[in-house]
């Protein structure tokens, strides 16, 4: 059944990772490298998620990415179109990816308004050479390959490094409130995307073939507890439980969650009460990646 949600919401949320080995695994024409296979279960994770998501009515993509990091407050991509090649600098075999995609400029406007009415740093991003983030572009990839909508990428500051975690994380919770108010402002329907891992040990040699699975395997188990930990709590629709332990996670866990995504996703939808969707979890050089999805309305519909 396909939804009509009124215009002015958070219409999904996803927890959306991006390691580069999913779109080279997928073999997209964008995409240099060629692979035989590999991540297959991340990768039907993804599809489940883009099956469900491709029942909504969705106007623009809004992505928070790791991989944007800025030390002067919050950015906002804020030009119509920007367009190159991104290349992994940690893994430039697998991703050299020729993006081309589109801005909701007025809604980007928005966001830095309302985080700075909020008493945040925001700047647009108005440079017509700059080089979009790979985070940003994998999750929106992993997630839209068509790339048929405008994005909004929100990079990462860097308050937990500088400030600490509990300061970092009371930055995003602002950032996610402000983000929601901007798209009920502009009456978008939007998906809300958190780019990061969980886990975050990497493995220090790679294989010859990238992609041989033979490789692929948790890393720590005690990351592994930790990632279970978490996914359970939003599983369970505890992700104000989830908010709580964040800052013992994200040192515990090595985690990425230290770059802010996930909590500024929790924050922009409510910190939702109800079971998070999980698509598919699965390690990548040993990290921890869990796709999951909020749906508001399954939510209301309980
Ligand atoms: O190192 C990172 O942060 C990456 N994004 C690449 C690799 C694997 C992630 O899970
Ligand atoms: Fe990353």
């Amino acid at each position: 059944m396909s939804t009509a949600p009124a215009p002015g919401q958070i219409v999904a949320g996803a927890l959306a990772p991006h390691p580069p080995h999913l779109v080279y695994a997928e073999n997209p024409p964008q995409n240099e490298p060629r692979a035989e296979c590999g991540w297959e279960v991340l990768r039907w994770g993804y599809e489940r998620l883009r099956a469900d998501l491709q029942k909504k009515q969705i106007d623009v993509i809004i992505v928070h990415s790791p991989h944007w990091k800025t030390t002067q407050g919050t950015h906002v991509l804020a030009l119509p179109q920007f367009q190159g090649l991104s290349v992994d600098p940690i893994f430039p075999h697998l991703f050299r990816y020729q993006y081309d995609l589109r801005v909701d400029v007025e809604l980007a406007h928005a966001i830095v308004a309302e985080g700075r009415a909020a008493g945040l740093e925001l700047q647009p991003m108005e440079n017509p050479k700059f080089r979009v983030d790979y985070g940003s572009i994998i999750s929106c990839h992993m997630t839209r390959p068509t790339w048929d909508l405008p994005i909004v990428a929100i990079s990462s500051n860097r308050a937990h490094f500088d400030f600490g975690n509990e300061v970092g994380e009371q930055l995003q919770v602002r950032l996610g409130e402000a983000t929601r108010r901007a798209v009920e402002r502009t009456g978008r329907r939007a998906l809300l995307l958190a780019s990061n891992s969980l886990s975050h040990r990497h493995f220090t040699v790679e294989p010859a073939l990238p992609e041989d699975m033979t490789h692929e395997h948790i890393y720590h188990h005690g990351q592994y507890l930790w990632d279970m930990r978490m996914i359970n709590h939003l599983r369970a629709g505890r992700s104000r439980q989830a908010l709580a332990e964040m800052p013992d996670f994200i040192d515990g866990a090595i985690s990425e969650c230290k770059d802010g995504s996930l909590t500024w996703l929790l924050s922009a939808l409510g910190f939702p009460a109800y079971p998070a969707e999980l698509y598919g979890y699965g390690t990548v050089i040993g990290t921890g990646n869990a796709i999951m999805g909020w749906d508001p309305a399954r939510a209301e519909a309980r």
